[in-house]
């Protein structure tokens, strides 16, 4: 067991995201054994959830004419426009049944606000407005974090690279996410992942 300076942070393993979900990932459901083992090996441990308005912005649905999958441009800069998923309350946006969630000491919640989507667990797709997640691990001491889940090239990179900018020592375990890749999107994020100083373990 690590000592509590270190935290597991779960990123988005919710049913929309696994086979059969409105935004499924390949294999999403596979790392659930893995991280649920993990769950022992850390003293603090956070799961995100996506959690979205049935409005968002970043729903194709809510832009005239828009397909899903194609690139919009938001005040805040470029935004994929996504199939509609994790709407609030809806069974897509519960945790898959097979994840262990009661060992979880915070879940944090993102992506709630209309106008705005939140793929870091950090801040808000802005890179300015704060999830409160930085102030809730510093202030119990947090230094180092392993990130796990979905998906490798959205959530757990914007996540783990803005982990890194705040100075937190961050791995990804890649044999424990799984990613979208979408137009080379997962090699894009594994470079940026390392240029910012995250460690990349399998
Ligand atoms: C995610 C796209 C849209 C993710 C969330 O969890 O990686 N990707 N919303
Ligand atoms: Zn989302």
């Amino acid at each position: 067991m690590r000592d509590t300076s270190h935290a597991l942070i779960v990123i988005d393993v919710q049913n929309d995201f696994c086979p059969g979900g409105a935004l499924a990932v390949t294999e999403g459901d596979a790392i659930i054994p893995r991280i649920n083992a993990l769950m022992d090996e850390f003293a603090v441990k956070v799961l995100t959830q996506d959690w979205h308005p049935a409005d968002h912005a970043s729903f194709a649905a809510n832009h005239k004419g828009a397909a899903p999958f194609s690139l919009t441009e938001m005040p805040y800069g470029p935004q994929v426009l996504w199939p509609t998923h994790c709407v609030q309350g809806t069974d897509g946006a519960a945790f898959h049944k097979d994840l262990r969630t009661d060992p979880a000491d915070l879940i944090i919640r993102k992506g709630f606000r209309a106008a705005i989507d939140s793929y870091s667990a950090f801040f808000e797709n802005d890179h300015q407005t704060p999830t409160g997640l930085e102030g809730y691990l510093k202030t119990r001491g947090v230094t180092d974090l392993t990130l796990v889940g979905l998906a490798t090239d959205f959530c757990v990179a914007y996540s783990a690279i803005d982990a890194a900018k705040l100075g937190f020592a961050v791995t990804v375990l890649e044999g424990a996410c799984r990613a979208i890749d979408l137009d080379g999107s997962l090699a894009k994020a594994r470079d940026d992942m390392r240029a910012a100083g995250v460690r990349l373990e399998a």
